[in-house]
Protein backbone atom coordinates (compact mmCIF):
# COMPACT_ATOMS: atom_id res chain seq x y z
CA UNK A 1 0.00 0.00 0.00
CA UNK A 2 1.22 3.47 -1.07
CA UNK A 3 0.70 6.37 1.84
CA UNK A 4 0.92 9.97 0.67
CA UNK A 5 0.76 13.10 2.11
CA UNK A 6 -0.49 16.15 0.17
CA UNK A 7 1.68 18.54 2.33
CA UNK A 8 4.84 16.52 1.13
CA UNK A 9 6.91 18.19 -1.33
CA UNK A 10 6.89 15.40 -3.77
CA UNK A 11 3.40 14.92 -3.71
CA UNK A 12 2.22 16.21 -7.27
CA UNK A 13 4.84 14.34 -8.50
CA UNK A 14 3.84 10.87 -6.93
CA UNK A 15 -0.18 11.97 -7.77
CA UNK A 16 0.40 11.93 -11.18
CA UNK A 17 1.96 8.75 -11.32
CA UNK A 18 -1.12 7.50 -9.43
CA UNK A 19 -3.08 9.34 -12.11
CA UNK A 20 -1.50 7.52 -15.11
CA UNK A 21 -0.95 3.71 -13.31
CA UNK A 22 -3.09 2.02 -15.79
CA UNK A 23 -3.09 -1.06 -14.26
CA UNK A 24 -4.54 -3.05 -17.44
CA UNK A 25 -3.01 -6.01 -18.62
CA UNK A 26 -1.02 -5.32 -21.47
CA UNK A 27 -1.45 -8.93 -22.64
CA UNK A 28 -1.05 -9.17 -26.32
CA UNK A 29 -3.57 -10.56 -27.29
CA UNK A 30 -4.66 -8.71 -30.15
CA UNK A 31 -3.24 -11.16 -32.86
CA UNK A 32 -4.68 -14.59 -30.79
CA UNK A 33 -7.87 -12.86 -30.77
CA UNK A 34 -7.89 -11.90 -34.44
CA UNK A 35 -7.18 -15.53 -35.87
CA UNK A 36 -10.12 -16.52 -33.74
CA UNK A 37 -12.41 -14.16 -35.14
CA UNK A 38 -11.44 -14.74 -38.64
CA UNK A 39 -11.97 -19.15 -38.13
CA UNK A 40 -15.59 -18.01 -36.33
CA UNK A 41 -16.20 -16.14 -39.30
CA UNK A 42 -15.24 -18.19 -41.92
CA UNK A 43 -15.84 -21.82 -40.63
CA UNK A 44 -18.55 -20.59 -37.92
CA UNK A 45 -20.06 -23.85 -35.61
CA UNK A 46 -17.06 -26.30 -36.75
CA UNK A 47 -14.78 -23.56 -35.39
CA UNK A 48 -16.69 -22.56 -32.24
CA UNK A 49 -17.00 -26.96 -31.41
CA UNK A 50 -13.31 -26.97 -31.39
CA UNK A 51 -12.08 -23.84 -29.96
CA UNK A 52 -15.05 -24.86 -27.11
CA UNK A 53 -13.47 -28.20 -26.52
CA UNK A 54 -9.43 -26.77 -26.69
CA UNK A 55 -10.01 -24.14 -24.41
CA UNK A 56 -13.31 -25.26 -21.99
CA UNK A 57 -13.20 -28.89 -21.97
CA UNK A 58 -16.39 -28.87 -23.40
CA UNK A 59 -17.49 -31.13 -25.82
CA UNK A 60 -20.11 -29.39 -28.99
CA UNK A 61 -19.94 -32.75 -30.15
CA UNK A 62 -23.75 -33.56 -29.18
CA UNK A 63 -25.95 -31.37 -30.68
CA UNK A 64 -27.91 -31.52 -26.72
CA UNK A 65 -24.73 -29.29 -25.74
CA UNK A 66 -24.75 -26.84 -27.52
CA UNK A 67 -27.35 -24.66 -25.41
CA UNK A 68 -28.90 -24.40 -22.03
CA UNK A 69 -32.75 -24.77 -21.65
CA UNK A 70 -35.23 -22.00 -20.56
CA UNK A 71 -36.97 -24.49 -18.90
CA UNK A 72 -33.05 -25.59 -17.14
CA UNK A 73 -33.33 -21.88 -16.21
CA UNK A 74 -36.71 -22.11 -14.26
CA UNK A 75 -35.68 -25.16 -12.68
CA UNK A 76 -32.75 -23.51 -10.99
CA UNK A 77 -35.13 -20.12 -10.01
CA UNK A 78 -37.63 -22.88 -8.46
CA UNK A 79 -34.82 -24.75 -6.59
CA UNK A 80 -33.18 -21.27 -5.10
CA UNK A 81 -33.71 -21.10 -1.67
CA UNK A 82 -36.57 -18.41 -0.80
CA UNK A 83 -34.02 -15.69 1.11
CA UNK A 84 -32.07 -15.85 -1.99
CA UNK A 85 -34.91 -15.91 -4.65
CA UNK A 86 -36.34 -12.93 -2.71
CA UNK A 87 -32.83 -11.46 -2.84
CA UNK A 88 -32.50 -11.79 -6.61
CA UNK A 89 -35.99 -10.56 -6.99
CA UNK A 90 -35.83 -7.64 -5.25
CA UNK A 91 -32.23 -6.68 -6.64
CA UNK A 92 -34.28 -7.35 -10.05
CA UNK A 93 -37.04 -5.30 -9.82
CA UNK A 94 -34.99 -2.13 -8.16
CA UNK A 95 -32.92 -2.22 -11.17
CA UNK A 96 -35.65 -2.53 -13.82
CA UNK A 97 -37.73 0.28 -12.16
CA UNK A 98 -34.61 2.95 -12.44
CA UNK A 99 -33.55 1.68 -15.89
CA UNK A 100 -37.39 1.92 -16.73
CA UNK A 101 -36.91 5.73 -15.75
CA UNK A 102 -34.05 6.19 -17.70
CA UNK A 103 -36.22 5.31 -21.07
CA UNK A 104 -35.59 8.26 -23.17
CA UNK A 105 -38.68 10.37 -25.05
CA UNK A 106 -39.33 10.61 -28.61
CA UNK A 107 -39.41 14.37 -30.04
CA UNK A 108 -42.02 15.65 -32.78
CA UNK A 109 -42.14 19.32 -33.07
CA UNK A 110 -42.94 22.21 -35.79
CA UNK A 111 -40.26 25.16 -35.42
CA UNK A 112 -40.31 28.63 -36.91
CA UNK A 113 -39.49 27.65 -40.43
CA UNK A 114 -42.56 25.22 -40.12
CA UNK A 115 -40.09 22.32 -40.50
CA UNK A 116 -41.41 19.12 -38.79
CA UNK A 117 -38.76 18.21 -36.56
CA UNK A 118 -38.29 14.86 -34.42
CA UNK A 119 -36.67 11.68 -33.62
CA UNK A 120 -37.40 8.36 -32.56
CA UNK A 121 -35.56 6.13 -29.70
CA UNK A 122 -36.23 1.74 -30.51
CA UNK A 123 -34.59 -0.84 -28.76
CA UNK A 124 -32.42 -2.84 -31.02
CA UNK A 125 -33.48 -6.42 -32.41
CA UNK A 126 -31.34 -8.46 -30.71
CA UNK A 127 -28.30 -8.06 -28.03
CA UNK A 128 -25.65 -10.72 -26.94
CA UNK A 129 -24.73 -10.63 -23.30
CA UNK A 130 -21.04 -12.65 -21.94
CA UNK A 131 -21.46 -13.99 -19.11
CA UNK A 132 -18.07 -15.28 -17.35
CA UNK A 133 -17.63 -18.79 -16.72
CA UNK A 134 -15.96 -19.88 -13.18
CA UNK A 135 -15.75 -17.14 -10.44
CA UNK A 136 -16.68 -14.29 -11.91
CA UNK A 137 -20.77 -15.46 -13.04
CA UNK A 138 -22.09 -13.32 -10.75
CA UNK A 139 -26.19 -13.56 -11.13
CA UNK A 140 -25.87 -9.54 -10.58
CA UNK A 141 -24.10 -8.95 -14.01
CA UNK A 142 -26.32 -10.50 -15.59
CA UNK A 143 -29.24 -8.79 -13.72
CA UNK A 144 -27.52 -5.46 -14.61
CA UNK A 145 -26.84 -6.52 -18.52
CA UNK A 146 -29.99 -7.64 -19.28
CA UNK A 147 -32.60 -5.79 -17.40
CA UNK A 148 -31.74 -2.39 -19.38
CA UNK A 149 -31.36 -4.67 -22.48
CA UNK A 150 -35.22 -5.59 -22.16
CA UNK A 151 -36.42 -2.64 -20.70
CA UNK A 152 -34.95 -0.92 -24.16
CA UNK A 153 -37.16 -3.34 -25.55
CA UNK A 154 -34.70 -5.73 -26.95
CA UNK A 155 -36.53 -8.73 -28.49
CA UNK A 156 -34.34 -11.00 -28.79
CA UNK A 157 -31.68 -11.67 -25.53
CA UNK A 158 -28.39 -13.82 -26.18
CA UNK A 159 -26.20 -14.96 -23.27
CA UNK A 160 -23.10 -16.57 -24.26
CA UNK A 161 -21.40 -18.06 -20.75
CA UNK A 162 -18.03 -21.06 -21.33
CA UNK A 163 -19.06 -24.05 -19.39
CA UNK A 164 -15.86 -25.56 -18.02
CA UNK A 165 -16.12 -29.27 -17.80
CA UNK A 166 -19.81 -28.98 -18.60
CA UNK A 167 -20.39 -26.72 -14.88
CA UNK A 168 -23.03 -24.39 -15.03
CA UNK A 169 -23.64 -21.75 -12.47
CA UNK A 170 -27.53 -22.11 -11.05
CA UNK A 171 -27.82 -18.62 -9.51
CA UNK A 172 -26.56 -17.16 -13.30
CA UNK A 173 -29.48 -19.60 -14.63
CA UNK A 174 -31.85 -18.27 -12.33
CA UNK A 175 -30.99 -14.55 -12.54
CA UNK A 176 -31.45 -15.26 -16.83
CA UNK A 177 -35.06 -16.66 -16.13
CA UNK A 178 -35.22 -13.70 -13.95
CA UNK A 179 -34.53 -11.16 -16.29
CA UNK A 180 -36.12 -12.70 -19.11
CA UNK A 181 -33.38 -14.07 -21.00
CA UNK A 182 -34.18 -15.78 -24.74
CA UNK A 183 -30.93 -18.25 -25.25
CA UNK A 184 -28.37 -19.16 -23.68
CA UNK A 185 -25.25 -20.99 -25.43
CA UNK A 186 -22.51 -22.42 -23.90
CA UNK A 187 -19.84 -20.93 -25.47
CA UNK A 188 -17.05 -18.27 -24.23
CA UNK A 189 -13.99 -16.74 -25.04
CA UNK A 190 -13.25 -14.49 -27.79
CA UNK A 191 -15.04 -16.99 -30.01
CA UNK A 192 -18.24 -16.49 -28.54
CA UNK A 193 -18.43 -12.24 -28.93
CA UNK A 194 -17.68 -13.45 -32.30
CA UNK A 195 -20.46 -16.18 -32.68
CA UNK A 196 -22.77 -12.93 -31.91
CA UNK A 197 -21.50 -10.67 -33.98
CA UNK A 198 -21.09 -12.32 -36.89
CA UNK A 199 -24.13 -15.31 -36.43
CA UNK A 200 -23.15 -19.12 -37.10
CA UNK A 201 -25.11 -21.85 -38.76
CA UNK A 202 -26.61 -21.93 -35.09
CA UNK A 203 -26.45 -18.41 -33.58
CA UNK A 204 -28.39 -15.81 -35.84
CA UNK A 205 -26.35 -12.62 -34.81
CA UNK A 206 -27.09 -10.00 -32.68
CA UNK A 207 -26.91 -6.16 -33.25
CA UNK A 208 -24.88 -5.48 -29.52
CA UNK A 209 -22.44 -7.10 -27.36
CA UNK A 210 -22.04 -6.14 -23.63
CA UNK A 211 -21.09 -8.13 -20.85
CA UNK A 212 -17.97 -8.11 -19.04
CA UNK A 213 -15.01 -10.41 -19.72
CA UNK A 214 -11.10 -11.50 -19.75
CA UNK A 215 -8.98 -9.56 -21.93
CA UNK A 216 -9.56 -12.22 -24.65
CA UNK A 217 -13.38 -10.96 -24.63
CA UNK A 218 -12.55 -7.28 -24.09
CA UNK A 219 -10.12 -7.60 -27.03
CA UNK A 220 -13.09 -9.34 -29.47
CA UNK A 221 -15.39 -6.82 -28.78
CA UNK A 222 -12.98 -4.09 -29.12
CA UNK A 223 -11.94 -5.97 -32.56
CA UNK A 224 -15.71 -5.98 -33.76
CA UNK A 225 -16.92 -3.03 -32.72
CA UNK A 226 -18.66 -1.38 -35.89
CA UNK A 227 -19.92 -5.43 -36.88
CA UNK A 228 -21.99 -4.79 -33.85
CA UNK A 229 -22.01 -2.23 -31.09
CA UNK A 230 -20.68 -2.76 -27.75
CA UNK A 231 -20.64 -1.39 -24.34
CA UNK A 232 -17.39 -0.68 -23.07
CA UNK A 233 -14.00 -2.11 -22.64
CA UNK A 234 -14.18 -2.21 -18.37
CA UNK A 235 -10.52 -2.78 -16.13
CA UNK A 236 -10.64 -4.37 -13.28
CA UNK A 237 -12.58 -2.27 -10.48
CA UNK A 238 -11.82 0.54 -8.49
CA UNK A 239 -13.23 2.48 -5.60
CA UNK A 240 -11.97 5.97 -4.19
CA UNK A 241 -13.74 6.70 -0.32
CA UNK A 242 -13.35 10.05 0.86
CA UNK A 243 -13.65 9.95 4.81
CA UNK A 244 -12.85 12.29 7.95
CA UNK A 245 -12.25 10.77 11.32
CA UNK A 246 -15.46 10.74 12.24
CA UNK A 247 -16.24 7.07 10.33
CA UNK A 248 -15.90 3.63 12.21
CA UNK A 249 -12.30 2.76 10.10
CA UNK A 250 -13.89 -1.12 10.21
CA UNK A 251 -16.39 -0.14 7.80
CA UNK A 252 -13.93 2.04 5.23
CA UNK A 253 -11.37 -0.59 5.88
CA UNK A 254 -14.46 -3.49 4.93
CA UNK A 255 -15.64 -0.65 1.55
CA UNK A 256 -11.65 -0.64 0.44
CA UNK A 257 -11.51 -4.88 0.77
CA UNK A 258 -15.00 -5.04 -1.43
CA UNK A 259 -13.41 -3.67 -4.65
CA UNK A 260 -9.90 -5.07 -3.64
CA UNK A 261 -11.67 -8.72 -3.43
CA UNK A 262 -12.76 -8.34 -7.31
CA UNK A 263 -9.23 -8.47 -8.82
CA UNK A 264 -5.58 -8.34 -8.09
CA UNK A 265 -5.14 -5.62 -10.21
CA UNK A 266 -8.41 -3.79 -8.02
CA UNK A 267 -7.68 -0.54 -6.70
CA UNK A 268 -8.79 1.09 -3.60
CA UNK A 269 -8.06 4.74 -2.53
CA UNK A 270 -8.61 6.24 0.70
CA UNK A 271 -8.25 10.13 0.85
CA UNK A 272 -8.77 11.33 4.35
CA UNK A 273 -8.01 14.42 6.28
CA UNK A 274 -7.10 12.44 10.23
CA UNK A 275 -4.05 11.24 9.95
CA UNK A 276 -4.85 8.51 12.90
CA UNK A 277 -8.09 7.43 10.94
CA UNK A 278 -5.47 6.87 8.25
CA UNK A 279 -3.27 4.47 10.49
CA UNK A 280 -6.26 2.94 12.38
CA UNK A 281 -7.82 2.26 8.84
CA UNK A 282 -4.36 0.76 7.45
CA UNK A 283 -4.54 -1.25 10.38
CA UNK A 284 -7.96 -2.17 10.29
CA UNK A 285 -7.63 -3.65 6.49
CA UNK A 286 -4.53 -5.47 7.73
CA UNK A 287 -7.16 -7.38 10.40
CA UNK A 288 -10.10 -7.62 7.98
CA UNK A 289 -7.89 -9.42 4.94
CA UNK A 290 -6.86 -12.09 7.66
CA UNK A 291 -10.61 -12.97 8.02
CA UNK A 292 -11.50 -13.20 4.04
CA UNK A 293 -11.75 -15.68 2.36
CA UNK A 294 -11.24 -13.96 -0.98
CA UNK A 295 -7.79 -12.74 1.04
CA UNK A 296 -4.99 -13.95 -1.69
CA UNK A 297 -7.03 -11.61 -4.43
CA UNK A 298 -7.88 -8.69 -2.32
CA UNK A 299 -4.00 -8.50 0.02
CA UNK A 300 -2.60 -8.75 -4.07
CA UNK A 301 -4.24 -5.97 -4.50
CA UNK A 302 -4.51 -3.73 -1.78
CA UNK A 303 -0.55 -4.71 -1.01
CA UNK A 304 0.44 -3.48 -5.12
CA UNK A 305 -2.23 -1.10 -5.46
CA UNK A 306 -4.16 0.19 -2.17
CA UNK A 307 -3.16 4.06 -1.75
CA UNK A 308 -4.14 6.25 1.37
CA UNK A 309 -3.64 9.66 0.99
CA UNK A 310 -3.62 12.26 3.68
CA UNK A 311 -4.80 15.85 2.70
CA UNK A 312 -5.17 18.74 5.18
CA UNK A 313 -8.68 19.16 4.25
CA UNK A 314 -11.26 17.58 2.68
CA UNK A 315 -11.94 20.58 0.69
CA UNK A 316 -9.11 19.40 -1.28
CA UNK A 317 -10.64 15.65 -2.19
CA UNK A 318 -12.75 16.77 -5.19
CA UNK A 319 -9.62 18.00 -7.21
CA UNK A 320 -7.78 14.57 -6.32
CA UNK A 321 -11.17 12.62 -6.89
CA UNK A 322 -11.58 14.38 -10.61
CA UNK A 323 -8.32 13.78 -11.60
CA UNK A 324 -8.73 10.00 -10.86
CA UNK A 325 -11.61 9.96 -12.43
CA UNK A 326 -12.55 6.47 -10.57
CA UNK A 327 -15.51 4.46 -11.23
CA UNK A 328 -16.84 4.35 -7.70
CA UNK A 329 -16.19 7.57 -4.79
CA UNK A 330 -17.98 6.82 -1.68
CA UNK A 331 -18.07 10.31 0.47
CA UNK A 332 -18.01 9.27 4.30
CA UNK A 333 -18.93 11.90 5.92
CA UNK A 334 -21.95 13.97 7.53
CA UNK A 335 -22.58 16.59 4.69
CA UNK A 336 -21.49 14.84 1.31
CA UNK A 337 -23.53 16.78 -0.59
CA UNK A 338 -20.93 19.74 -0.82
CA UNK A 339 -18.37 17.54 -1.61
CA UNK A 340 -20.45 15.16 -4.51
CA UNK A 341 -21.04 18.79 -6.35
CA UNK A 342 -17.47 19.41 -6.88
CA UNK A 343 -16.67 16.14 -8.56
CA UNK A 344 -16.98 15.89 -12.35
CA UNK A 345 -15.59 12.23 -13.13
CA UNK A 346 -16.61 9.48 -11.62
CA UNK A 347 -18.66 6.66 -12.54
CA UNK A 348 -21.07 6.33 -9.56
CA UNK A 349 -21.06 8.21 -6.33
CA UNK A 350 -21.84 7.08 -2.90
CA UNK A 351 -23.45 10.27 -0.32
CA UNK A 352 -22.71 9.57 3.07
CA UNK A 353 -21.57 6.94 6.19
CA UNK A 354 -24.47 4.43 5.46
CA UNK A 355 -23.99 4.20 1.71
CA UNK A 356 -21.44 1.38 0.81
CA UNK A 357 -20.69 0.85 -2.35
CA UNK A 358 -21.58 -2.85 -2.24
CA UNK A 359 -25.24 -1.67 -2.38
CA UNK A 360 -24.72 -0.40 -5.81
CA UNK A 361 -23.12 -3.36 -6.98
CA UNK A 362 -26.46 -5.24 -6.08
CA UNK A 363 -29.47 -3.73 -5.20
CA UNK A 364 -29.95 0.07 -5.45
CA UNK A 365 -30.95 -0.09 -9.08
CA UNK A 366 -27.85 1.97 -11.27
CA UNK A 367 -25.94 -0.17 -13.05
CA UNK A 368 -22.97 -1.27 -11.69
CA UNK A 369 -21.38 -1.69 -14.95
CA UNK A 370 -19.47 1.52 -15.16
CA UNK A 371 -16.40 3.43 -16.56
CA UNK A 372 -13.10 2.57 -15.20
CA UNK A 373 -9.65 3.27 -15.93
CA UNK A 374 -10.53 7.26 -15.71
CA UNK A 375 -12.66 6.61 -18.32
CA UNK A 376 -15.39 8.54 -16.33
CA UNK A 377 -13.88 11.79 -17.95
CA UNK A 378 -15.64 10.84 -20.86
CA UNK A 379 -17.85 7.44 -20.63
CA UNK A 380 -20.90 6.48 -17.90
CA UNK A 381 -22.51 3.69 -16.73
CA UNK A 382 -24.25 1.43 -19.03
CA UNK A 383 -27.74 2.08 -19.34
CA UNK A 384 -30.95 1.42 -21.53
CA UNK A 385 -29.44 4.07 -24.36
CA UNK A 386 -26.41 1.45 -24.99
CA UNK A 387 -29.45 -1.05 -26.10
CA UNK A 388 -31.08 1.85 -27.93
CA UNK A 389 -30.63 4.15 -31.04
CA UNK A 390 -32.37 6.99 -32.21
CA UNK A 391 -33.76 7.60 -35.91
CA UNK A 392 -34.39 11.43 -36.46
CA UNK A 393 -37.09 12.82 -39.15
CA UNK A 394 -37.80 15.68 -41.27
CA UNK A 395 -40.60 17.01 -42.58
CA UNK A 396 -41.38 19.90 -44.85
CA UNK A 397 -44.34 21.27 -46.55
CA UNK A 398 -44.00 23.78 -49.56
CA UNK A 399 -43.57 26.90 -47.57
CA UNK A 400 -40.71 24.96 -45.25
CA UNK A 401 -38.76 24.19 -48.05
CA UNK A 402 -39.26 27.92 -49.89
CA UNK A 403 -37.95 29.06 -45.88
CA UNK A 404 -34.60 27.00 -46.23
CA UNK A 405 -34.32 25.45 -49.12
CA UNK A 406 -32.51 28.09 -51.53
CA UNK A 407 -29.59 27.58 -48.70
CA UNK A 408 -29.50 23.79 -49.45
CA UNK A 409 -29.24 24.45 -53.25
CA UNK A 410 -26.04 27.41 -52.36
CA UNK A 411 -24.33 25.23 -50.14
CA UNK A 412 -24.86 21.89 -52.55
CA UNK A 413 -23.43 24.32 -55.62
CA UNK A 414 -20.79 25.61 -53.42
CA UNK A 415 -19.69 21.53 -52.65
CA UNK A 416 -19.93 21.17 -56.05
CA UNK A 417 -23.10 18.60 -55.80
CA UNK A 418 -25.00 19.65 -58.69
CA UNK A 419 -27.58 17.07 -58.28
CA UNK A 420 -28.24 17.75 -54.94
CA UNK A 421 -28.74 21.18 -55.52
CA UNK A 422 -31.01 20.21 -58.55
CA UNK A 423 -32.98 17.94 -56.26
CA UNK A 424 -34.00 20.59 -53.67
CA UNK A 425 -34.03 23.46 -56.76
CA UNK A 426 -36.84 21.66 -59.02
CA UNK A 427 -39.05 21.57 -55.78
CA UNK A 428 -38.80 25.14 -55.39
CA UNK A 429 -40.02 25.49 -59.34
CA UNK A 430 -36.16 26.56 -60.22
N1 LIG B 1 -18.18 -3.94 -8.32
C1 LIG B 1 -18.23 -4.64 -9.58
C2 LIG B 1 -19.53 -5.33 -9.84
C3 LIG B 1 -19.86 -6.45 -8.92
N2 LIG B 1 -19.67 -6.48 -7.60
C4 LIG B 1 -20.48 -7.62 -9.21
C5 LIG B 1 -20.15 -7.58 -7.11
N3 LIG B 1 -20.64 -8.30 -8.07
C6 LIG B 1 -18.04 -3.61 -10.68
O1 LIG B 1 -16.93 -2.85 -10.48
ZN1 LIG C 1 -18.23 -5.25 -6.61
Amino acid sequence: MLRLNSRDPGFDKAFQRLVRDRRESDDDVARDVSLILEQVRNRGDAALAELTQRFDGHSLADDANWRIELADCREAYDNLNPELRAALELAAQRIRSYHEAQLPEDRDYTDAAGVRLGAKWRGVDAAGLYVPGGRAAYPSSLLMNAIPAKVAGVERLVVVTPTPKGKINPLVLAAAHIAGVDEIWRIGGAQAVGALAYGTQRIRPVDVVTGPGNAWVAEAKRQLYGVVGIDMVAGPSEILVIADGQNDPDWIAADLLSQAEHDPAAQSILITDDPLFADTVADRVGVELALLQTARVASESWNTHGVIIEVASLDEAPALANALAAEHVEIAVDDPQVLADAIRHAGSIFLGRMTPEAVGDYVAGPNHVLPTGRRARFASGLSVLDFMKRTSFIQLDESALHAIGPAAVALAEAEGLPAHARSVAVRLGQ
